[in-house]
């Protein structure tokens, strides 16, 4: 297991890089995408929040892939800091919008995502991060109901009172000068076809140029949002997407976070069962109170998920992708998002010192395990 951060597209600078070393971190998960870019509620000190019905910010240039030679640029800065660029995380909406929305441009945009793939590829990028969402990360609110009075964001009911208008896609708008109206709901099973038709479009680029495509569970894992179906919304749901398209290039941004707000299932055997089948690509890690509709994002060391034995199994079953913390709290300080992210990656080196300590390795495990 290694121990990375992942960075917002406006922290791709020395300085962070910097932070992300000496908070002892190997590697860095990247975000090319603004989610901040003009968003009217949404602080570049946290997470992309939005508000519950307000989207992120306005997408990208649908004209500018990301090139071979931006893609190496990249690496080569993130390596000249002492790291390794791990994945890149999520396609921007502006480059592939008619593929969630089965549109005019479809063949275009899948054309799009394998340009990506195969700049990837030639980058030395290995792994790139996605969510096949049409609500995107939507429908939370952000309240200061964490430990010590900490802003956080959870769900305070159903986000489906208000459907996605047109021009908007996963969470951001790519289209600013949309008609009036909103998005016609679809069903779950015209969701999953096209997942399906994407992944058998994409995964076979993406098997030749060694890309491994990691899918993100729904976030918040409800059923529908504004009105529009998930895919993953239960742990055993992952299996499904994986079994559509097998190969080990079709893998998993396992979220430990989201399936913990999961109604179904447990989060520790869903971690069990897809690190033990060498699914997962990498671990976004954070703890959480509550279920969906109803909970809220806490600091790891509480909430329900029990992340000694999240970590132990990682370790058994032999995980070597990379771990990052996901969201936090803000901690109220000049810094916030720096604080929450040293604050998490502390506890996660401490647990994985204490795993890969050869004196206590073997106590921990026999320890952790038989707790259930
Ligand atoms: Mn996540």
């Amino acid at each position: 297991m290694k121990v990375g951060l992942g960075l917002y597209r406006h922290m791709l600078t020395r300085e962070y890089y910097d932070f992300a070393r000496q908070a002892g971190c190997t590697h860095v998960v990247v975000h090319l995408v603004d989610y901040f870019n003009q968003g009217s509620s949404n602080p570049r000190h946290n997470q992309p929040t939005g508000g519950k019905y307000q989207p992120w910010g306005v997408a990208g240039d649908p004209e500018k892939l990301w090139t071979v030679a931006e893609l190496k640029k990249l690496r080569k800065e993130i390596e000249d800091a002492g790291l390794v660029l791990a994945a890149i995380e999520n396609l921007d909406p502006a480059h592939w919008h008619d593929v969630l929305l089965d549109g005019p441009r479809r063949p275009r945009h899948i054309e799009n995502v394998k340009t990506i793939i195969r700049n990837m590829g030639e980058a030395g990028i290995p792994v790139l991060g996605y969510n096949f969402s049409l609500a995107g990360v939507c429908g939370r609110v952000t309240t200061s109901s964490g430990r010590g009075g900490a802003l956080t964001v959870g769900m305070d009911g159903p986000a489906d009172e208000q459907p996605v208008p047109k021009g908007v896609i996963w969470n951001m708008i790519y289209d600013p000068n949309a008609a009036p109206g909103t998005l016609p709901s679809i069903s779950h099973n015209e969701l999953w076809r096209r997942l399906q038709r994407f992944l058998e479009d994409v995964i076979p680029v993406a098997e030749q140029a060694d890309v491994r495509l990691a899918a993100h569970p729904d976030d918040p894992p409800m059923p529908t949002m504004r009105g529009q179906p998930r895919l993953v919304y239960q742990p055993h749901m992952y299996q499904r997407l994986l079994d559509l398209v097998p190969s080990p290039t079709n893998a998993l941004e396992l979220c430990v976070g989201t399936i913990a707000e999961m109604t179904e299932g447990d989060v520790h055997e869903a971690v069990d069962r897809y690190s033990a089948q060498r699914k997962i690509a990498y671990i976004h890690l954070r703890n959480v109170v509550g279920k969906v509709p109803h909970y809220r994002e806490t600091f790891i060391d509480e909430g329900q998920v029990d992340m000694v034995r999240i970590l132990t199994m990682l370790n058994r079953n032999h995980f070597e992708g990379v771990v990052i913390p996901d969201h936090t709290p803000q901690m109220s300080c000049a810094a916030p998002w720096h604080a929450g992210m040293a604050h998490t990656l502390g506890f996660i080196l401490a647990v994985k010192a204490m795993l890969e300590s050869p004196k206590m390795a073997p106590d921990v495990v026999t320890e952790t395990t038989s707790r259930g």
